[in-house]
């Protein structure tokens, strides 16, 4: 089928813009609302590609800069309507981060503030620490993880990350203003994305033992069936502690705390002091404490291969936090641990420089960060700015291989591959501020276009953001509250060829091109579940966007 597709919210005035037609033609006109021509350009021809097996062709109109609404036409064939605007993106920005609110556990939704999307306290029981004789814990609050109700550490600690450091790379995400309630603890001055913030760290907090280790995960045996999270009832359990959750609670606190030191310096030394005994415990033990699901159970996994990017993460954070030189050798020794377990990696086919890499599992990039925050000219600060220059390049040789102009490679189109593109989107965003090469710009855009609608699916991945937005998530309260549209502002996890549901099974054979193997439909759970880790890259990335 012909399509023009484009970026279905719209563009920034002075952004790059370009929609993608999947046939040929010579020339094309963008329209005003009423109809009236606004720009007319000449299609430039780009070919078939191996992600989206289209042939692809280009309609630039950047030149367009006044605001309005529009769509493109070419040989007949219309786009859907977008917005050309300084604001356009306002209410992306609002609906992303208000989904966190919406998969808040424990007595946190108010009618007020989530209005038909509310549902009651859930999961306020205490949980039973599997395979030990101790006292039920009390470990109520925080999100749920995605579509199931799970809540697991390490994944909630990249999702805080992310946000977190966003704010630090862009102070602009502390003005983006949205109806949330106040949360427990604040003085009163926390802006909407730290209060939300808190929640996850107030939650991560219970999840630390007294001697500093902290439980992978809290969820019930097996995952619930759909329904509404109030009915989930089944015993909940603390499942094993491991060096991957110490390390990323280690980081994240430490982060939080170079955070909310400005807003209340009591609850930031809590979080310092959380992070120092998460830290004693690691070097306690040294050896690595992987997780991996009890016979029987099949909640979420989260395994990872080893914990050397979760410590590595951990020192610099806290390198960042406190200037201990200390935490520099520790992430020195680290980051000589991870190269020579990266070399092995490689060889096995893995793709991308393993100190870009943030989260959920490989979180070395998450350290790289606090090392970028920290500009300081010194061996590991280099290491941090050089391999971020170096992927972004990368991904902007990948970006020029097909005509969607996206950085990403056939392999990337694996379970959450929106999370893939949109990390990719946080490099390049952060590449940037070192060195503003016009051509990061542009595969940064154009991944925010693939992501809003400028795909071969004709979709955008964001609900309620776009008139063509996917409507069916796997998502257990939006499957049975009987409300047609889920809440706005959720990210799929998008094509998978990897098709690891019994529905997306029915898309092999077809032959389809990864970009393809998508369905919007709500048993999906490996192409269109939601999870709080692929919403935070693109509060991030967003972020970095509107700077
Ligand atoms: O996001 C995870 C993805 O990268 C893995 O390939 C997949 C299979 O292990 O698991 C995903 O995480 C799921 C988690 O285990 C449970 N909650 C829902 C998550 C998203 O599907
Ligand atoms: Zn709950």
């Amino acid at each position: 089928m012909k399509k023009v597709l484009v970026n279905q919210v719209g563009f920034l005035c002075n952004a790059p813009k370009k929609a993608v037609l999947n046939f040929q033609a010579n020339e094309f006109s963008v329209v005003d609302g009423n109809g009236k021509k606004a720009f007319d350009g000449k299609v430039e021809h780009f070919g078939t590609d191996e992600i989206s097996g289209e042939d692809t062709n280009v309609a630039d109109f950047s030149a367009l800069t006044e605001e309005g609404k529009y769509k493109i036409v070419a040989d007949g064939q219309e786009s859907v309507l977008f917005t050309i605007s300084n604001d356009a993106y306002d209410k992306l920005m609002k609906d992303i981060c208000k989904c966190f609110y919406y998969l808040r556990c424990g007595d946190a939704l108010s009618k007020e503030f989530a209005g038909e999307y509310y549902h009651k306290p859930c999961h306020m029981t205490k949980a039973t620490v599997y395979g030990e004789e101790v006292e039920p814990v009390d470990v109520t609050g925080g999100w749920h993880d995605a579509g199931d109700y799970g809540r697991y550490s390490t994944a909630g600690a990249v999702a805080v990350a992310h946000l977190l450091y966003g704010v630090r790379f862009f102070k602009g995400l502390l003005d983006v203003h949205y109806d949330i309630p106040k949360v427990a603890g604040d003085k009163g001055n926390l802006p909407e994305i730290l209060a939300e913030v808190k929640v996850e760290l107030d939650f991560l907090m219970k999840m630390q033992r007294e001697n500093g280790s902290v439980w992978h995960k809290v969820t019930t045996f097996n995952h619930a069936p759909f329904l509404m999270p109030e009915d989930d009832r089944e015993e909940l359990f603390l499942f094993s502690v491991s060096s991957l959750a110490t390390a990323d609670i280690a980081a994240v606190f430490a982060l939080a705390y170079t955070v909310y030191k400005d807003y209340d310096a009591e609850y930031a030394d809590k979080l310092m002091q959380k992070s120092l005994l998460a830290y004693k415990w690691l070097l306690d033990n040294p050896d690595e404490l992987l997780f991996f699901n009890p016979d029987g159970s099949n909640t979420g996994q989260y395994d990872e291969a080893e914990d050397i990017s979760n410590r590595f993460w951990a020192a610099c954070a806290l390198y960042e936090a406190t200037s201990d030189g200390k935490y520099y050798s520790d992430a020195q020794e680290l980051k000589n641990r991870l190269e020579e377990f990266d070399k092995y990696a490689q060889k096995k086919g893995y793709q991308g420089n393993v100190f870009t890499c943030l989260g959920w599992a490989e979180v070395a990039g998450l350290g790289s960060l606090s090392l970028l925050l920290k500009r300081e000219e010194n061996a590991l600060c280099s290491l941090a700015r050089n391999s971020f220059v170096a992927e972004a390049d990368r991904l902007v040789k990948v970006s020029k291989e097909n005509g969607f102009g996206l950085c990403m490679g056939a392999n990337d189109f694996i379970w959450g591959s929106n999370m893939e593109l949109l990390k990719y989107m946080m490099i390049l965003s952060t590449a940037i501020r070192i060195d503003n090469k016009p051509e990061y710009k542009l595969a940064l855009e154009a991944g925010l276009d693939y992501i809003l609608g400028c795909n071969s699916m004709d979709i955008s991945y964001v609900t309620g953001n776009g008139e063509k937005a996917f409507k069916n998530p796997h998502l257990r309260p939006t499957a049975v509250d009987d409300i047609e549209e889920p809440w706005p502002g959720l990210v799929s996890g998008g094509p998978n060829s990897g098709l690891h549901d019994e529905r997306a099974q029915t898309l092999r054979g077809k032959g389809l091109p990864p970009m393809k193997c998508y369905i919007d439909h709500v048993d999906c759970y490996s192409l269109n579940e939601i999870t709080i880790y692929w919403n935070s890259p693109l509060v991030f990335a967003l972020s970095g966007i509107l700077e």
